[in-house]
């Protein structure tokens, strides 16, 4: 029986294994917008969370930048092929937002942004340590054409998930498409199992 050396891996062997199929890392950070960067006065600035039957919780900035916030440190990845890994986010997480709810959430989530982009995520993948509103990314400020002020941050899938300019959380019994998902993304977007498109 050959004996294998199991003990030794190269970098490229973790590098690899790190990242999702078809994809390649890059150290820039690219900006991908559907719409012109809007410009978001703070003081204008509120997250509204809203309930199936229409109930709803805003935040203004102060109330949000109140809540507790986590650092996360993740690898992200764009349907376009390119990944980032080790990017430095703060943000508050969903499980956070939802404690402050007066009502029970609905099982899937649309995000609603400044502009009109819109994408949908089921619940479960924002809870548990999976989801953050995120305001702040390598200790800065999110810059605007990243999000800023506040952007969703849902790591685990394709990164058009992670909404920037994020205004409004609408929660629905029923999965319903967003912008792209209407233009044929994936309902889901697993980038380990390469859900790019329906
Ligand atoms: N509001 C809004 N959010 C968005 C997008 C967009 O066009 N509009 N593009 C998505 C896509 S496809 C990606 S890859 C990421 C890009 O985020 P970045 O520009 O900060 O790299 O934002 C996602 N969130
Ligand atoms: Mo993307």
């Amino acid at each position: 029986m050959a004996i294998v050396n199991r003990g030794f891996v190269g970098r490229r062997d973790r590098e690899s294994r790190r990242l999702p199929p078809g994809q390649y890392t890059t150290l820039d950070f690219p900006v991908l917008s559907a719409e012109p960067t809007p410009s978001i006065p703070l003081e204008k600035w509120s997250l509204a969370v809203q309930s199936a039957d229409h109930r709803a919780k805003t935040l203004s900035w102060e109330e949000f930048r109140a809540l507790p916030h986590d650092d996360v440190t993740t690898d992200i990845h764009c349907v376009t092929r390119w990944s980032k890994f080790g990017t430095r986010w703060r943000g508050v997480s969903f499980d956070t937002l939802l404690s402050v709810l007066p009502f029970e959430p609905a099982p899937y989530v649309m995000a609603h942004c400044h502009g009109g982009y819109t994408t949908n995520v089921p619940l479960a993948d924002l809870v548990g340590g999976r989801g953050w509103i995120a305001d702040t990314y390598d200790g800065e400020p999110l810059a605007p054409e990243h999000g800023g002020p506040a952007r969703l941050l849902v790591p685990h899938l394709y990164f058009w998930k992670s909404a920037k300019w994020v205004r409004r959380l609408r929660f629905m019994t029923q999965d319903t498409p967003g912008f792209w998902e209407e233009r044929g993304y994936h309902m889901y977007g697993d980038p380990w199992r390469e859900q790019r498109y329906s």
